[in-house]
């Protein structure tokens, strides 16, 4: 790889979304994309990789438009009869996106690490991009809320994201490590992205992984964060309510304080441009433009203003 690549630290629908332009902007050869598997879960003894999948399905062409997870198309009738044998079957598992789920199950059962497995599925649907999990092992995202302690697929999906949020942690993320190939990725790399992802539960854990921060100072490279929050409100998902739980702001300009220390460059929406002072006062240099990913141009148009000059 030439010292053009760029690597990605991305979450589900608002990262594939953003790599999607990117890819229009610079060859997808050249992007390694680090996803979160702290959203990672297990069903049935079936590993999901939802993020991992979200991305692949996405670059794919393949993810559900009106969902922006699953498959386009697919149907549940193997998760009804799942239900009939009394299974919980609150998180929808469509028959195409099971497919994945066992096959990658089965893999992993062989012995291979997630890392080959997660590059063998994004082979199969033509990915051109390098897609690592963020680690190999198995370090779920957990939610302490008012109603107890919840594996994140819990408080997102049976929940609803109802219960008041008191703490995130990252199960056994202190025993992972990172995958192989990030730092490879990163050694033909010109930028670090962190994309528009929830910072809690996305950008968090891949963050929480040893070493992982300071791997990215240590790279020297510019890391530019996207905020995922437009006039104090997530586009997708439950970030606001969140960081408001925890007592930080609901803000891009909450977003920017978490990853302090992390991103030196902060993309904000044009609706958020009263907060860009603020935002440089914590060290950042900030752009402000359209963050808000509606259709095909505005997709390019970020990654271009991500990619600068700055
Ligand atoms: N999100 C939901 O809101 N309801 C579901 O039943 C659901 C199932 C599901 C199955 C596979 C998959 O890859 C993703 C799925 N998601 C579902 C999305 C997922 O819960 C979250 O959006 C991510 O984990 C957070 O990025």
């Amino acid at each position: 790889m030439s010292s053009q690549g760029v690597v990605v630290l991305a979450g589900g629908v608002g990262a594939s979304k953003f790599l999607l332009g990117l890819g229009r902007v610079i060859p997808p050869e050249r992007i390694t994309i680090v996803g979160n598997t702290g959203d990672d879960f297990k069903v049935c003894g079936l590993r999901i990789c939802p993020d991992l999948d979200t991305v692949t399905y996405t670059l794919a062409g393949k993810v559900s438009p009106s969902r922006g997870w699953g498959v386009a198309g697919d149907e549940f009738d193997c998760l009804e009869w799942l239900q009939a044998y009394g299974a919980p079957c609150w998180f929808q598992l469509g028959n195409r996106d099971l497919a994945t789920h066992l096959w990658r199950t089965h893999l992993l059962e062989q012995g291979l690490g997630l890392a080959e497995v997660t590059a063998r599925i994004a082979r199969t649907w033509g990915l051109r991009s390098q897609l690592l999990p963020m680690t190999e092992s198995y370090a779920p995202t957990r939610v302490l809320t008012d109603q107890g302690d919840l594996h994140l697929q819990e408080y997102l999906v049976r929940e609803k994201c109802r219960p008041r949020v008191l703490q995130v942690s990252y199960r056994h993320v202190e025993q992972s490590r990172m995958s192989p190939g990030l730092p490879e990725g990163l050694a033909g790399a010109c930028r670090v992205v962190i994309a528009p992802s929830n910072p809690l539960i996305s950008i968090g854990p891949i963050l929480a992984v040893p070493g992982m921060k300071d791997l990215l100072r240590d790279s020297g490279l510019p890391v530019t964060a996207v905020s995922p929050l437009v006039g104090g409100r997530a586009l997708k998902g439950p970030a606001a309510k969140m960081l408001k739980e925890l007592g930080h702001p609901a803000s891009a300009l909450g977003v920017a304080r978490m990853l302090q220390g992390v991103a030196g460059q902060f993309v904000i929406d044009t609706q958020d441009k009263a907060l860009k002072k603020d935002i440089e006062g914590l060290g950042m240099q900030v752009k402000v433009t359209n963050t808000v990913m509606a259709g095909p141009a505005d997709k390019v148009a970020l990654a271009q203003a991500v990619m600068g000059p700055w």
